[in-house]
């Protein structure tokens, strides 16, 4: 389980004035949120309505267990590649978008949970709204112990001021007792989480995005998860190559 931080109570009038600013604060952000997510739920509606359709786009991912439903086999057999076992996004790691635009992203994430190592990466971050929708909730973050995979997207190191961009969601794991639902490249999968979220993008560049829970193989100790599929481009690390 993640540590938790607990904050004292701030004592005094100050305090009290304090706690009513904060909270105002927090109710003001939630309903920004809920506000933003009323726009996003499963169809975006007015956030795209209001963006011309050069500058919108629609990018759909999937995250499983296992390599089958998005790895050939170099022998020709069905499915799986020279890593079946291997934790992987579907169906590619090499995206693409229009610069200057509003991105619509769905992931669809079959995989059970593997707790973060770092609690920075159980909060979404970067999103528009700061939010993002779980099977059509909108939440601002999750326990650490409840994520899978994360989707963190980072500039490239000496990209120009105007090519920064960082967001990082967190891909909430099914549970492990999850029933089989579907059969996807003849191999058995859970009903997915499905996790929507929206970003906007500037310039042309090219950035790379990554999986930041432990859910690789390899290493040990606190590098523990971070070798195999962690370390392959193609599997829990990719490129957004963002086009003008
Ligand atoms: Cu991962």
């Amino acid at each position: 389980m993640a540590e938790r931080r607990t904050q004292k109570p701030a004592g005094g009038p100050v305090g009290a004035v304090l706690a009513v600013v904060i909270g105002f604060v927090v109710v003001l952000g939630a309903w920004q949120g809920v506000r933003v997510l009323t726009n996003l739920g499963y169809e975006p509606t007015a956030l795209v309505a209001s963006t011309a359709p050069a500058h919108r786009a629609f990018v759909t991912l999937e995250s499983y267990p296992n390599s089958y439903p998005c790895h050939g086999s170099a022998s020709g057999a069905p499915g799986g590649g020279g890593n079946p076992g291997w934790v992987t996004f579907c169906p590619s790691t090499s995206l693409q978008v229009p610069a200057n635009s509003l991105v619509t992203m769905t992931i669809l994430e079959y995989d059970t949970a593997t707790t973060l190592h770092n609690s920075f990466f159980d909060k979404v971050r970067g999103t528009l709204g700061g939010t993002m929708s779980l099977n059509g909730s909108p939440i601002a973050g999750v326990p650490a112990s409840d994520v899978a995979h994360t989707f963190t997207l980072q500039s490239l190191p000496n990209n120009a001021p105007g090519q920064y961009l960082f967001l990082s969601v967190p891909l909430v794991g099914v549970a492990s007792t999850a029933p089989n639902a579907v059969t996807i490249a003849g191999h058995p999968y859970p009903k997915p989480n499905v996790i929507r979220f929206q970003f906007r993008t500037g310039a042309p560049g090219t950035y790379i995005w990554h999986c930041y829970d432990p859910c690789g193989t390899g290493l040990g100790g606190y590098q523990h998860g971070f070798g195999g599929p962690m370390a392959t481009t193609g599997y829990m690390a990719g490129t957004l190559a963002v086009v003008g």
